[in-house]
């Protein structure tokens, strides 16, 4: 991933703006996500989600002081973090969006999905439809996953502006 992929997010993580992502900002993503998708706290899939959240953030927070820095988040975004701890995040955040449990999204569950996150709905349309290649009106999780993983592993995907982007390609 690029140095700028990399601060584009990680400026999208710091919510406010300090310079660092602190524990109890990150672990509010999937506070958030699951009341904007309509979880109940009590939700087993809220639970998974949240320790996924937690595993995620002791993993990027190398030196354990509860920050992580931008040093700390370029130094562990990648591939191997991907395949460890980002994916179960993810994951648990799409079965959150999964209203009827099929395993795909459809487009007004990915619309849901990425408002949640924070993503601008103006966009959602075009993303869903790159991401459903067969045109069948469902995003599977692992492709869902899949397209990410190419984000952060290769520098660029066809949704990762979509998927990523507040302000418009980095
Ligand atoms: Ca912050
Ligand atoms: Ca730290
Ligand atoms: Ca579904």
């Amino acid at each position: 991933m690029s140095t700028t992929a990399k601060r584009h997010i990680f400026t999208m993580l710091d919510a406010d703006g300090d310079g660092v992502i602190s524990r109890s900002e990150y672990l509010a993503r999937p506070e958030r996500a699951a009341a904007e998708l309509g979880r109940v706290s009590e939700d087993p899939l809220v639970s998974v989600a949240r320790s996924a959240h937690e595993q995620v953030f002791a993993s990027m927070d190398a030196d354990g002081d509860g920050a992580v820095t931008f040093e700390e988040y370029a130094a562990w975004a990648g591939a191997e973090a991907f395949d460890e701890v980002c994916r179960q995040a993810l994951g648990s955040l799409f079965d959150l969006a999964d209203a009827d449990a099929d395993g795909a999204l459809d487009k007004a569950e990915f619309t849901r999905l990425r408002a949640a996150l924070g993503n601008p709905a103006g966009n959602a349309g075009t993303a869903f439809d790159v991401l459903d290649t067969d045109g069948d009106g469902r995003v599977g999780r692992d492709a869902y996953l899949g397209s990410i993983r190419a984000y952060v592993t290769g520098g660029s995907s066809p949704m990762a502006d979509a998927l990523h982007a507040r302000r418009g390609p980095a």
